[in-house]
């Protein structure tokens, strides 16, 4: 079958042709894929951001059909269209998995890093750990509620998020423009939408940001931010710079939470003393549970939040992966393999 997979040396991507899957085993299901986003986690993956997988199919925005169930599935039938997330599957039974913190899982498999993914025509799932997409929900708009918007959607939810409290949300690419949208019409707070990137902002605003910074204009971005909004907060970082997360923690207000998704490879700067004087938290949050998932898709499904996407045809794969590195998407691109 045809995939996007990590290359021989571990540095890029390619599209194979001939990649074969294994036979099921019990409580597994074979997906059928028709959409999957691509990630900019997709992008370290290919890297070797964090460890070179050569081989590996990437993707863990995927979305598809189940063809096929194996012995011992009795939540799925065929037919039915599930996920494949980055949270692939836990044990489940340790203490992250049985106090409703699953993806911390020390035995944690991810989809298209330690575990083939979804950009393929197909791919084994265990069934458990595959949600159901809502009837309702346009599959491709799916695939990036699948990591984009379940991501975005747990982050502000750690932030604890009030009606009616302003929220910074560094970085407004594939995360950020969803992540603008949950905090705005689901969380019903005010957004301030920051990134280097006029289009983005642009496209931020439409969606719903109320003050849209570019980092690259103005000087002092925590700055204007406690100037208009008395301090955030709290503030999600998507950004893949450390600047965006020491700004962060400049822009909330004394209390305030910083939230940490982006995953650039180096550290951020944390005053001790100003941590300490203004009880400022600072937070790692790594994409969803299946509950947050199912949460998230389904106010996708409501039409509260409409992930902005562009199909492309698997021959686009690598081109998409280098307009990723340049920034020059609007949104998300996903691989369609429905033809
Ligand atoms: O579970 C998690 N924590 C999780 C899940 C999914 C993705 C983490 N991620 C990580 C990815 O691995 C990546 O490091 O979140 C980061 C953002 O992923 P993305 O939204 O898919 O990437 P993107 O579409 O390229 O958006 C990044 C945005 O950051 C802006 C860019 O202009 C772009 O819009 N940006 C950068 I780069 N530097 C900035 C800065 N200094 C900045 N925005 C503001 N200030
Ligand atoms: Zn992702």
């Amino acid at each position: 079958m045809k995939a996007v997979v990590v290359n021989a040396q571990g540095n890029g991507v390619e599209i194979t042709e001939n990649k074969e899957l294994r036979p099921l085993q019990t409580g597994e299901a074979l997906v059928e894929i028709e959409y999957c986003g691509v990630c900019h986690t997709d992008l370290h993956v290919a890297h070797g951001d964090f460890g070179k997988v050569p081989g590996r199919v990437l993707g863990h925005e995927g979305i598809g059909i189940v063809k096929e169930i194996a012995a011992g599935v009795t939540n799925l039938k065929i037919g039915d269209r599930v996920s494949v997330a980055w949270f692939f599957e836990g044990c489940g039974c340790c203490e992250y998995c049985t106090t409703g913190r699953e993806t911390l899982c020390r035995s944690v498999k991810n989809a298209g890093y330690s575990v083939d993914g979804g950009m393929a025509e197909q791919c084994i799932v265990r069934a458990d750990y595959a949600v159901k997409v809502p009837d309702g929900l346009d599959p491709a708009q799916a695939s990036s509620i699948t990591c984009a918007g379940v991501t975005t959607y747990k982050a502000i939810k750690e932030a604890q998020l009030q009606p009616g409290q302003w929220i910074v949300i560094y970085g407004a690419g594939g995360l950020g423009n969803l992540a603008v949208q949950y905090a705005k019409k689901v969380f019903n707070a005010h957004v301030v939408a920051v990134d280097i990137n006029p289009d983005k902002l642009a496209l931020a605003k439409e969606v719903g940001a109320d003050i849209i910074i570019n980092g690259k204009e103005i000087a002092d971005v925590p700055g204007l931010i406690q100037e208009k909004t008395g301090g955030a907060h709290s503030a999600v970082v998507t950004a893949v710079s450390k600047v965006a997360f020491n700004q962060a923690v400049d822009s909330v207000r004394a209390g305030g939470r910083v939230v940490a998704v982006g995953l650039p490879s180096e550290m951020m700067d944390l005053s001790i003393v100003k941590t300490v004087l203004d009880g400022i938290q600072v937070i790692g949050s790594l994409v969803g549970t299946r509950k947050d998932l199912e949460e998230a898709f389904q106010f996708g499904a409501e039409g509260l939040v409409v992930p902005v996407v562009q199909k492309r045809p698997l021959a686009d794969a690598v081109q998409v992966f280098d307009e990723m590195q340049a920034g020059t998407i609007q949104g998300r691109m996903v691989l369609d393999f429905t033809n």
